[in-house]
């Protein structure tokens, strides 16, 4: 439970670790631009200090936060609502970070299944970042003591981790310092599917370009996408029953709903029993209709890159007046000699 002393607030990021996806839209994005018109304050952040946990060429880290930042604005998230942050912009992150990389426990790190996934068999050759990087998270969300996390479900364990860390450092010095911050995974796409393979989540770094809808497609290519996306040969059943072992079908319906912003049974209500011949171009024109006017405002914004970096340093001043007094005060807590 929220202890309700602390002030509603929503913080939440995403990786400028190669172009926005649908995933990132669907699973995150959309709920963040709702929240902003609720009772909260909104942080949003491209979080480009976990994007180096993996390769990243400097010019092309540069390039997709700008990008991120314009996508996020043409989403609707307005500079004037929330703060718009690059995560290296605010120190106090990675300061907090370390702290918490002293409170998390070696076991509780190595039962993160996006470690696993992420490392492969590669375990002795990645960094130790992408290790520690739910630690950093943790630090991402606290730092302001936001109480609301909006994120895809791939992200619920490293909340339950936040929570654990958050509960341990008040237990370590018998304090209510941090709280316990909620998630809030909702709508119809939590987990969007890559379009080649219906059990692997679309990723951004995915190295089939087929796999996901990068925001910045056009009308062609996402047509052409949708198109070839893997399927079974069976027709759309007319209830969400019967997706339950057709993982593809499944995909297709759930970002149809969440495009239209339809449950998913009044989806199969109306495309129930046709073939994927004919509900692929449905989905075609529905998904351009709405992302279309998005990439149009992401490159406009894009021609002028110093009017992003003017809007994440002006967040930066806005998220360091709420960020500093809970650092300090961590500090305190901890026995720094300030
Ligand atoms: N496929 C997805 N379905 C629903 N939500 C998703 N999210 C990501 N992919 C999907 C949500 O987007 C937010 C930001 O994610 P991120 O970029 O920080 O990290 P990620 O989850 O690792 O995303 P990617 O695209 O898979 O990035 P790479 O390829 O660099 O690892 C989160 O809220 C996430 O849940």
């Amino acid at each position: 439970m929220t202890t309700p002393a602390f002030t509603p607030r929503v913080f939440s990021g995403i990786q400028p670790s190669g172009g926005l996806t649908l995933g990132n839209y669907l699973g995150a994005i959309k709920r963040f631009v709702q929240m902003q018109d609720e009772a909260y304050e909104t942080i949003y952040c491209m979080v480009d200090l976990h994007a180096i946990t993996v390769w990243q060429d400097p010019a092309d880290l540069a390039r997709n936060t700008r990008e991120l930042a314009a996508g996020f604005i043409a989403s609707g998230i307005s500079p004037e609502k929330s703060i718009l942050i690059n995560q290296s912009q605010v120190p106090e992150h990675a300061q907090l970070g370390w702290i918490f990389s002293c409170v998390a426990r070696m076991g509780w790190m190595q039962r993160m299944t996006q470690f696993k996934d992420k490392a492969g068999k590669n375990t002795q050759n990645v960094s130790l970042g992408l290790f520690g990087y739910p630690a950093l998270m943790a630090a991402d969300i606290l730092i302001y003591h936001a109480t609301h996390v909006p994120v895809g479900e791939d992200q619920k364990q490293h909340l339950e981790l936040t929570r654990d860390i958050a509960t341990k450092f008040n237990h370590d010095y018998g304090v209510d310092f941090f709280p316990l911050t909620e998630p809030v995974i909702e709508g119809a796409a939590t987990r969007v599917m890559s379009l080649r393979d219906g059990s692997k989540k679309m990723s951004k770094s995915d190295p089939s370009d087929a796999s996901r809808i990068n925001m910045t497609d056009d009308a062609d290519t996402i047509a052409k996408k949708i198109r070839k996306a893997k399927t079974d040969p069976d027709a759309l059943p007319s209830e969400a029953a019967g997706l339950a072992d057709r993982p593809e079908a499944r995909n297709l319906i759930n970002i149809y709903a969440a495009l239209a912003e339809q449950t998913v049974d009044e989806v199969l209500a109306d495309v129930g029993g046709q073939q994927f011949g004919s509900f692929k171009p449905q989905l075609a024109e529905l998904a351009v209709e709405k992302l279309s006017p998005i990439s149009t405002e992401m490159a406009r914004l894009m021609a002028d890159p110093g009017e992003i970096d003017r809007i994440l340093s002006d967040g930066a001043e806005q998220a360091r007046a709420i960020a500093a007094p809970i650092l300090a005060r961590t500090y305190e807590i901890v026995g720094m000699v300030r």
